[in-house]
């Protein structure tokens, strides 16, 4: 019975063929419109979550409006022919010599269109740090396609070089590109063909190290036309044969270890060996369906973030406002302080010139000299010296306990506040409504 609903889904799936496909992921249209509208919402130039982040000190990277496969595997394995089942279409150029490879993008366009590698970067910016890999621009191109087969609106595939062994001497570092894009990738379909090259060292090396840098539930095995694998029982060898090779790296070998054993149903000999390559195209519908609830729950979080830090800083600058006034109020102190002892030294050496003015001493002379004139004469200098030192000693107290720290205009601080209430405002209203569109899909009205 599972397996006749599955068929179902496939038949459903790549019969498409123009309109909507609706089916264990929802709409594919509803999909893209929620993946495109997200990465709106962050790289608008006016106020996308990506510029408004920099206010408060946030780096934050508008998600992506597809997810990426990457596809490597051994020469001849049968790569560029599963895209064109994928999409439907002949685009990849399909047994093509291995001088000839080169890195494709195959992505969704409004028409059937090549690109060079400059323009490839132009149109994935991602891609750019791609161009420091010596030789890998010229051999990048992307393929553009209107297909609307399968999920392929939300989809970019990368075909990559078919690994071989021996002297075969690439354009580019293979090994290091391959690592790098397969960081960057949201799959890695690994392709094994059962003709003789199924356990090539190169292969092995970059999966191995790919395991090591990525989450190994992003590595997908796959052994590739598997009509070509003899009967049951060669077959059974061939996989075992991938199963040991691949377990013996540390960083391939986890539990629940998967291989599916796939053919092109437009390209193999007649056989009687199941296809899962039906589970290629689940795959990639799961991978989206993460990346479309991962992409809605982190921009709740970075909307979160950005209020948060809005209102921090508006706190801080606050506090940075309190903390100004007692500074203000310490300077005052000890600049007074540092005046206290010369003004009265300044009264006590005037005391002649007042009462030559005044005609007469004033109280304060009165109290103040003969508590002057108590101080050795010959040592006045020494008090001169005592009342400078002290006094500059002061100011300088006043200067460093008096430093302010610098404030928020009131311009800064009202952006901030209007920052804050976009994000929780309007983005958050947008986002409620990009939930409620993805989940309709699959949960019924009446539980809403
Ligand atoms: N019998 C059979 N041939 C296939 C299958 N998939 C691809 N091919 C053929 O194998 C050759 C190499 O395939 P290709 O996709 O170019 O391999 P790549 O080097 O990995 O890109 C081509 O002639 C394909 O038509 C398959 O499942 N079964
Ligand atoms: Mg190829």
């Amino acid at each position: 019975n599972s397996k006749s609903n599955s068929n179902a889904a496939a038949s459903k799936r790549s019969g498409g063929g123009g309109s909507d496909i609706v089916d264990s992921l929802g709409s594919t249209a509803t999909n893209e419109r929620i993946l495109k509208e997200c990465h709106h919402l962050y790289a608008n130039e006016e106020n996308g979550l990506a510029k408004l982040a920099q206010l408060v000190n946030v780096k934050l990277l508008p998600p992506r409006k597809k997810i990426t496969v990457l596809l490597i595997g051994n020469h001849s394995a049968g790569k560029s022919a599963f895209i064109n089942w994928y999409i439907e279409k002949q685009i990849q150029k399909e047994g093509v010599a291995i001088e000839t490879q080169g890195i494709t993008i195959v992505t969704q366009g409004k028409r059937r269109e090549s690109l060079s590698g400059n323009a490839t970067l132009h149109l994935f910016p991602q891609l750019a740090p791609l161009a420091k890999f010596d030789g890998v621009v010229s051999n990048l191109s992307t393929e553009l396609c209107d297909s609307i087969a399968k999920r392929f609106a939300l989809v970019t595939f990368i075909d990559t070089p078919g690994l071989v062994d021996g002297s075969m001497s690439y354009a580019f570092d293979v090994n290091r590109v391959l690592l790098w894009l397969a960081v960057q990738a949201d799959l890695v379909f690994a392709f094994f063909d059962p003709i003789g090259q199924a356990l090539c060292k190169r292969t092995m090396q970059i999966l191995a190290d790919i395991g090591d840098r990525i989450d190994r539930d992003r590595i997908v095995f796959f052994l590739s036309k598997a009509d070509e694998s003899g009967d049951e029982t060669d077959r059974q060898r061939v996989l075992m044969q991938i199963t040991q090779e691949v377990c013996k790296w540390p960083s391939l070998n986890r539990t629940c270890f998967d291989i599916h054993t796939i053919y092109n149903p437009n390209r193999a000999k007649p056989t009687r060996c199941v296809n899962q390559i039906d589970e290629a195209a689940k795959t990639i519908d799961k991978a989206i369906q993460m990346t479309l609830q991962h992409t809605l729950n982190a921009l709740e979080h970075d909307c979160k973030l950005i209020s948060r830090r809005c209102h921090e800083d508006i706190a801080a600058d606050a506090a940075r406002g309190r903390a100004n006034c007692g500074a203000r109020f310490r300077f005052l102190l000890f600049s007074l302080l540092a005046l206290v002892l010369p003004v009265l030294l300044a009264i006590c050496v005037s005391q002649p010139v007042a009462i030559q003015l005044l005609g007469y001493s004033t109280p304060l002379h009165d109290f103040l000299v003969p508590l002057y004139r108590r101080f050795p004469a010959e040592y006045s200098s020494h008090l001169f010296g005592g009342v400078a030192a002290v006094a500059l000693f002061c100011f300088v107290l006043a200067r460093l306990c008096g430093r302010t720290a610098k404030r928020l205009t009131r311009a800064e601080r009202r952006r901030l506040g209007q920052v804050s209430d976009h994000v929780t405002g309007f983005v958050e209203a947008q986002r409620k409504e990009l939930y409620t569109a993805y989940l309709k899909q699959s949960v019924k009205d009446s539980d809403f």
